[in-house]
């Protein structure tokens, strides 16, 4: 993109998310969400990473906390954490002692905080059961699940309250609990979580993201969470904003946007659907977060096992580098399934490509 029109564009988004930024919560809250309208604002991008300082490709939570959670598989190949940690939530709201993907809440705590202390910027996805049927966030047995979860105050309200126990447990060295991005209900556009599009009516959704925030906000008083939005891609503005639960209630824009590649399809055809899909996308979140005063990110992304060696500097670079994001999170290195990789490792074959995305000016680490 023509460099005037890019600053232009930088600048009158700067001035249209400012004014609204940091206007209640706490000081570290309000300290955060600057951060976020900042890096929107200036052109710069926090790169994020999912359970980055728990485990990577080939090494698993034990060797985390040997490493006193100072190791990550961005860092052994560029030096460097991911700006941004991204951990999940789920189990939490029944009180297990180990969140779905086998990790210790413990040293789920453990990162957060340490990552906060260096610097870093952390959020939360949830991945919670199912109330109704005990299943996992992917039983989509039900369309009863949230009109139940709803209906049914005692469970409501002991989940939500494990949550707020364990966001409030995460404390910064003065004893306060650091500000954390809290991104609840995500690709609720699709239909593969109890809470998706066919699984619940729009007011349904919209009182669920509501109380969620009422018990945490207001009963609880959690002012240190940052609300994020995040559908899935795959729809458009009308279907973006459908259950948007309002402004009051939102603190960035988000979306969550993957690349798939099916057997008989070429790479060439793969990078380029995913990058259209990108851009629509952007193309009109970018300019709701204006409208609505909000920074914008790619709260998930990635193409699992990055079979293209060139993927961060000529597929994804290209495409975020034209928009004002706050910041980019690629999905987990799991430990316990090699294949099943979003982020860069040593000798990964996009490594060098990595290093690449690293050294660009305006892409953030820590
Ligand atoms: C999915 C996969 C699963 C994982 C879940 C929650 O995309 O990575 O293995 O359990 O996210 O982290």
């Amino acid at each position: 993109m023509d460099r005037i029109l890019k600053t232009l564009m930088i600048f009158t988004s700067m001035m249209t998310i400012l004014p609204s930024c940091g206007v209640d919560g706490n000081e570290d809250r309000d300290a955060l969400m600057d951060r976020l309208c900042a890096a929107a604002g200036s052109g710069e991008i926090m790169y994020g990473h999912e359970d980055a300082l728990l485990y990577g490709h080939g090494w698993g939570p034990d060797e985390a906390d040997r490493a006193g959670y100072d190791r990550s598989d961005v860092k052994d190949v560029c030096g460097s954490h991911p700006a941004v940690l991204g951990l999940d939530l789920g189990g939490v709201e029944v009180a297990d002692v180990d969140n779905l993907d086998g990790l210790r809440f413990d040293a789920i705590r453990k990162a957060a905080v340490a990552h906060y202390g260096r610097g870093g910027v952390v959020t939360f996805s949830w991945h919670l059961r199912n109330p109704l049927t005990g299943g996992d966030s992917w039983d989509v047995s039900s369309d009863r699940a949230v009109a139940y979860f709803l209906e049914n105050e005692d469970i409501f309200r002991s989940w939500m309250s494990k949550v707020a126990d364990f966001l409030l447990s995460l404390k910064d060295g003065s004893g306060n609990p650091i500000p954390v991005i809290f991104r609840p209900w995500h690709e609720h556009t699709g239909s593969w979580f109890w809470w998706g599009r066919e699984l619940c009516s729009v007011d349904e959704y919209k009182e669920l993201w509501g109380r969620t925030y009422a018990y945490l906000v207001e009963e609880r008083g959690l002012t240190n969470l940052i609300w994020a939005y995040s559908p899935n891609t795959g729809v458009d503005e009308q279907g973006y904003m459908e259950r948007y639960p309002g402004d009051g209630y939102v603190d960035i824009l988000g979306f969550d946007c993957y690349q798939f590649r099916s057997e008989d399809e070429s790479m060439e055809s793969s990078n380029a659907r995913y990058a259209a899909q990108l851009r629509d996308a952007l193309g009109y979140i970018t300019e709701l977060g204006r409208e609505h005063g909000k920074p914008v990110a790619l709260t998930e992304t990635g193409f699992e096992g990055i079979p293209y060696s060139k993927w961060w500097t000529e597929v994804l670079y290209p495409v975020i580098n034209d928009y004002p994001l706050s910041y980019v999170l690629t999905w987990r290195n799991a430990w316990d399934k090699p294949g099943h990789f979003y982020g860069p490792f040593p000798g990964a074959v996009c490594e060098d490509d990595f290093k690449e995305f690293y050294s660009k000016k305006n892409i953030m680490f820590l």
